[in-house]
C-alpha cells in the first residue's frame, strides 16, 4: 500500500474512558442504566460510542473533498452484503481491545453482544459481497466514495431447514432499529413512473432533443446513511441506501369518502419499493417490481449526484472529470439513459453532447455469462413505465447502430447482436448492450471470465469498440476476511512477520520461507485446531451433531446452483460412503463435509439438492459402519457471519464449478488467505489463484472452459461416462432408487435422469477427475508436514487477491482517481 493513504492509528483511548462513554450513550441515548439494560441494549450503547468517534473521520473527509475538488466515485448496486459493521469498525479503529476491556468493566462480554448485531444481508451473494468489500477498500485506500442502493426493509430471506427442506422467512434485520444509519429526509427526491412525453414545442418532431416528461405516478426516495470505514480510519465514506416514500402518506379525500384501503395505496406502493430484495442471483427476475427498484434507486442516485455536482461547481459540463460512475452489474443500466434524459430534458443538452458525457462518466462491471441471467426486459413494460426513456434508448440505439453500419463490416446478424432491441420474437431492451454502449469501460472480474465475454455474450459490440473491455479480477479485503475472522491467524502471522502485512497484505509473502519450518507449522496447525474447535462447538450446540476437530474439514459454502456442481460434491460424497462401508479394511481419511448455501425459492432443482444433501447426511451421519469416518453437516441459512467461523476452520475448499460459468467467485480467495487448500475446476479466479499459489499447493481437475464448450456442441456421451464409470453408477443408482430417500423413494429419479440425458453441467463428465482428486487429498492429508507447508504457502501467496489491489487497478485504469 502506498504511504500516502496511511496515518496513524487514531489514539488508543484508556478502556475506563471507553467504559464511560458507553454508560454515558445508555443513559442519554437510550434512557437506561446498567440496571435495566439489556444485552440489546449494550449493543446499541457500544455502536453509538464508536459512530461518534466516525463522524469527526467523516466530516473531515467530506470538507477535504469538497475543498481540494477532488474527483469522486459513486458506486451503485442493487445489492450490497455488508453483514456485521460493529467488529469492522472496532478492527478499522484499533479499538477491538480497548473496547473489550471496556465493555469486560461493565460485566459485558463483547462476543456475546457481538452475535446480536443482525447480519445485514442486503444481497444474494458473490456481486453484493464484492460491493461491500470494494466499499471497505476504497475508504482504505483514501478514495472519495458513495456507495448508492437500496434499504431493504427485508433483506435475503432467512433460510430455516425443516425436514431437509428449504423453507424461506423473512429476514427482519432492522427489527431493533439501526444504529448506524441517519436518516437524512432533507435528502429526498422525487422519483416518477408511466405518464407520456410533451413534445417540444419548436416543431423537432420525434427527434432528441428537450422533450418533457409527464410522469403520473410519483414516489419519494429517501436516504440513509451508513459511514463506512477504512483501515485505521484513513477515510469514512458514505453508503447511502434510498427508501421509498409516498408523496402523499395518506390520500385524506378517498379516506373521508370511505376508501380506507385506497387511501393508502400509494403509501403501499412506495414501501413496496424498498420491501424485499429479489432473492434470485442467476435468473433474471422479469417482474415490474424489480424494474421499478432499478429505475427507483438509479433515478435518486443520479439526482443526487447532479445536485452535488452543481452546488459545488455550479455547472453541469465538467460532470465526467469529477465523478465517474460505476454500474454493479446491469441492475442500473436504467441510469445511463436517466443521465441521458437529465442532461438533456433538464440541463437543456442537444444529444451528441450528452451521449458524449454520459458515456466518460460510466463505467460497467459484468458478473456473468450465464444467458438466463442476462438482464432484458420487454419492450411494451419499459415503455409504459418510462416512456421517455424509452425514446432515449431509440435514440442511442439509432447512433450506434448507425456507427456499426458506417464500419461496414458487419453483416445483419451482427448488426442484430449489436443492437439494444432483441427482435427476435417478443421485442426486448438488452441491458447489458446498453450498459456496454453507455460506458467507457466494460470490465469482466477475472482473467478467463474477461476473454469469455470477448468471445461469446458481447462478441460483436467487442469488435465495434475494441479497447473498451478489460479485466479486474476479483479481491476481497482482507480486514474483515483475515484480520477480524482469523485472530489466531492473525498473531501467529504477527509475531512471525512483524506487522507491514496489516497495512499492506502483499507483504504476508513474508511467511513463505515458514512453510519449510515445523515449529511454525505447528503453530500454524493449532491455530487451525482451534478454528476448528470452535466451529464444532457450534456445530454441537446448534445442530446435534458430533464432528471430530481432528478430521478433514472440507467446505462448499455458496449459492446453490446447478453450475456450482453442489450435486458433484454430494454424489462423490455418496460414492465415498460406499467404498467406506465396502472397504473397512483401508485406512480412510475422516472427513467432515460442510455445505451450505441459500437456493432462489424458485428454482426447484436448487432445492432438491438441499435436500437431498440432508437426506444423505441423515443416512450416513447415523451408520455405524461408517465409524465416524464420514461427517456430512448442512449449515442452515448461510450469510456473510456463518463465512465468517467456517472459513477460518476450513481444510478445504470447494471450487468446483463447471469451467467457465464461475465468473469469478471470491469465497476461493477467502478460503487461501485462511489456509486451505483448494479443490477446484480452472475456472474463473482459480486460474489466476493455481498461478500465485503454485499447482502443486492446489488440487485442480477437470474439463476446462474450452473442452465443455466443444462438449457440448457433440452428442451427449453422458450415459457412455456414467457407466464407465462404476462409482459413479452405483452412486447415481444409489440415489435414484431411494436409498436415502424410503419415504419417498422416487423423489430424486428426474434430477438423476438429468444427467443421463444432457449433463449440461458436466457432473458426470467430470466425476472420475473429481473423485480422483478428492483421493489426492487424502493422501496429502496423511503427510501432515507436506499439507501445512501447502496451507502455509496459500496463505503467503493469496497478497494479491485483495480488494484493495483491485481498487487500485479500478482507480487508475477506469476512474481516473489517485491512489
Ligand atoms: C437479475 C438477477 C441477477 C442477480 C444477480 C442476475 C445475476 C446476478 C449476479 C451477477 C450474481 C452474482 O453474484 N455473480 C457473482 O459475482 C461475483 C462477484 O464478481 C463473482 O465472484 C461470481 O463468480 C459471480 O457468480
Amino acid at each position: 500500500m502506498q504511504s500516502r493513504s496511511i496515518q496513524p492509528l487514531p489514539e488508543n483511548p484508556e478502556p475506563q474512558r471507553l467504559a464511560d462513554e458507553i454508560l454515558q450513550a445508555l443513559r442519554y441515548r437510550l434512557g437506561k442504566d446498567t440496571t435495566v439494560a439489556t444485552p440489546h441494549d449494550w449493543l446499541t450503547a457500544s455502536i453509538k460510542v464508536v459512530r461518534d468517534r466516525i463522524i469527526d473521520h467523516w466530516m473531515k473527509g467530506t470538507k477535504e473533498t469538497y475543498e481540494q475538488q477532488e474527483k469522486r466515485v459513486y458506486y451503485l448496486s442493487l445489492e450490497f452484503l455488508i453483514g456485521r459493521l460493529m467488529r469492522d469498525a472496532f478492527c478499522n479503529l484499533g479499538l477491538m481491545e480497548a473496547m473489550r476491556e471496556a465493555l469486560a468493566s461493565l460485566d459485558v462480554d463483547i462476543d456475546l453482544i457481538a452475535r446480536l448485531e443482525p447480519d445485514a444481508a442486503l444481497g444474494n451473494g458473490g456481486l453484493g459481497r464484492l460491493a461491500a468489500c470494494f466499499m471497505e477498500s476504497m475508504a482504505t485506500l483514501d478514495i472519495p466514495a458513495h456507495g448508492y442502493g437500496i434499504r431493504y426493509v427485508n433483506g435475503m430471506f432467512r433460510q430455516e431447514i425443516q425436514d431437509g427442506w428449504q423453507v424461506e422467512l423473512p429476514e427482519t434485520w432492522l427489527d431493533h432499529g439501526n444504529p448506524w444509519e441517519f436518516e437524512r429526509r432533507e435528502r429526498s427526491f422525487e422519483v416518477g413512473f408511466c405518464g407520456f412525453v410533451e413534445s417540444p414545442s419548436d416543431g423537432e418532431g420525434d427527434a432528441p432533443g428537450r422533450h418533457i416528461w409527464k410522469p403520473t405516478e410519483r414516489v419519494l426516495a429517501v436516504a440513509y446513511d451508513t459511514p463506512v470505514v477504512g483501515w485505521r480510519a484513513n477515510r469514512v465514506n458514505t453508503l447511502r441506501l434510498w427508501s421509498g416514500m409516498p408523496v402523499d402518506p395518506i390520500l385524506l379525500d378517498k379516506f373521508n369518502a370511505g376508501d380506507h384501503i385506497g387511501a393508502l395505496a400509494e403509501s403501499n406502493k412506495a414501501d413496496a419499493l424498498s420491501r424485499v430484495l429479489y432473492p434470485a442471483d442467476s435468473h433474471q427476475a422479469g417482474q415490474e417490481l424489480r424494474l421499478r427498484q432499478e429505475y427507483f434507486f438509479s433515478s435518486a442516485s443520479l439526482q443526487d449526484i447532479l445536485q452535488r455536482h452543481v452546488s459545488q461547481y455550479g455547472e453541469i459540463a465538467s460532470l465526467p472529470d469529477k465523478a465517474a460512475i460505476h454500474l454493479n452489474d446491469t441492475h442500473p443500466a436504467v441510469a445511463v439513459p436517466e443521465l441521458m434524459r437529465l442532461l438533456m430534458d433538464e440541463h437543456d443538452m442537444p444529444f451528441a453532447l450528452a451521449w458524449d458525457m454520459t458515456r466518460r462518466t460510466f463505467a460497467y462491471t459484468n458478473h456473468t455469462l450465464l444467458p438466463e441471467a442476462l438482464e432484458s426486459w420487454p419492450v411494451p413494460l419499459f415503455e409504459r413505465l418510462l416512456p421517455r426513456h424509452m425514446q432515449i434508448v431509440y435514440a442511442i440505439n439509432a447512433a450506434v447502430l448507425l456507427e456499426a453500419r458506417q464500419g461496414g463490416h458487419f453483416n445483419d446478424q451482427q448488426i442484430a447482436n449489436i443492437s439494444l432491441i432483441q427482435e427476435n420474437g417478443e421485442r426486448r431492451l438488452r441491458m447489458g448492450n446498453l450498459a456496454f454502449v453507455g460506458s467507457h469501460s466494460v470490465n469482466g472480474v477475472s482473467m478467463l471470465h474477461t476473454e469469455l465475454m470477448k468471445e461469446t455474450v458481447f462478441a460483436d459490440l467487442h469488435r465495434l469498440y475494441p479497447d473498451r473491455i478489460n479485466n479486474k479480477t476479483n479481491g476481497i479485503t482482507p480486514r474483515r476476511w483475515l484480520l477480524q475472522c482469523n485472530p489466531g491467524l492473525t498473531t501467529l502471522a504477527r509475531e512471525a512477520i512483524g506487522d507491514a502485512f496489516l497495512d499492506d497484505i502483499a507483504a504476508i509473502r513474508a511467511l513463505d520461507p515458514l512453510a519449510d519450518d515445523a515449529t511454525f507449522r505447528e503453530k500454524f496447525a493449532a491455530v487451525k485446531r482451534q478454528n476448528k474447535e470452535r466451529l464444532a462447538r457450534l456445530v454441537a450446540e446448534r445442530l446435534g451433531i458430533r464432528i471430530d476437530p481432528a478430521a478433514l474439514f472440507d467446505v462448499q459454502i455458496k449459492r446453490i446452483h446447478e453450475y456450482k456442481r453442489q450435486l458433484l460434491n454430494i454424489l462423490e460424497a455418496v460414492a465415498l460412503y460406499d467404498q467406506i462401508r465396502s472397504h473397512p479394511e483401508r485406512d480412510w481419511v475422516p472427513r467432515v463435509k460442510f455445505l451450505g448455501g441459500k437456493a432462489a425459492p424458485s428454482y426447484h432443482n436448487a432445492k432438491l439438492i438441499i435436500k437431498l444433501a440432508n437426506d444423505v447426511a441423515r443416512v450416513v451421519n447415523r451408520d455405524p459402519a461408517v465409524r465416524g469416518l464420514l461427517k456430512i453437516v448442512f449449515v442452515p441459512n448461510y450469510n456473510v457471519s456463518a463465512a465468517e467461523i467456517l472459513i477460518p476452520a476450513a481444510d478445504l475448499s470447494e471450487q468446483i464449478s463447471t469451467a467457465g460459468m464461475e465468473a469469478s467467485g471470491t469465497g476461493n480467495m477467502k478460503f487461501a488467505l485462511n489456509g486451505a487448500l483448494t479443490i477446484g475446476t480452472l475456472d474463473g479466479a482459480n486460474v489466476e489463484i493455481r498461478e500465485h499459489v503454485g499447482p502443486e499447493n492446489i488440487f485442480i481437475f477437470g474439463l476446462t472452459a474450452d473442452e465443455v464448450a466443444e462438449r457440448r456442441k457433440g452428442d451427449a456421451q453422458s450415459r457412455a461416462t456414467i457407466e464407465g464409470s462404476r462409482e459413479l453408477s452405483q452412486a447415481i443408482a444409489a440415489v435414484s432408487s431411494g436409498v436415502f430417500s424410503p419415504d419417498d423413494p422416487s423423489r430424486y429419479r428426474e434430477l438423476m435422469n438429468g444427467l443421463y440425458q444432457h449433463d449440461w453441467f458436466m457432473v458426470a463428465a467430470d466425476f472420475e477427475a473429481y473423485a480422483a482428486a478428492q483421493r489426492d487429498v487424502d493422501a496429502k492429508w496423511r503427510d501432515s508436514a507436506a499439507w501445512y507447508a501447502s496451507a502455509v504457502r496459500n496463505v503467503a501467496r493469496v497478497g494479491w487477491f485483495s480488494s484493495d489491489r483491485t481498487i487500485r487497478e479500478y482507480a487508475k485504469d477506469i476512474w481516473n482517481v489517485p491512489v
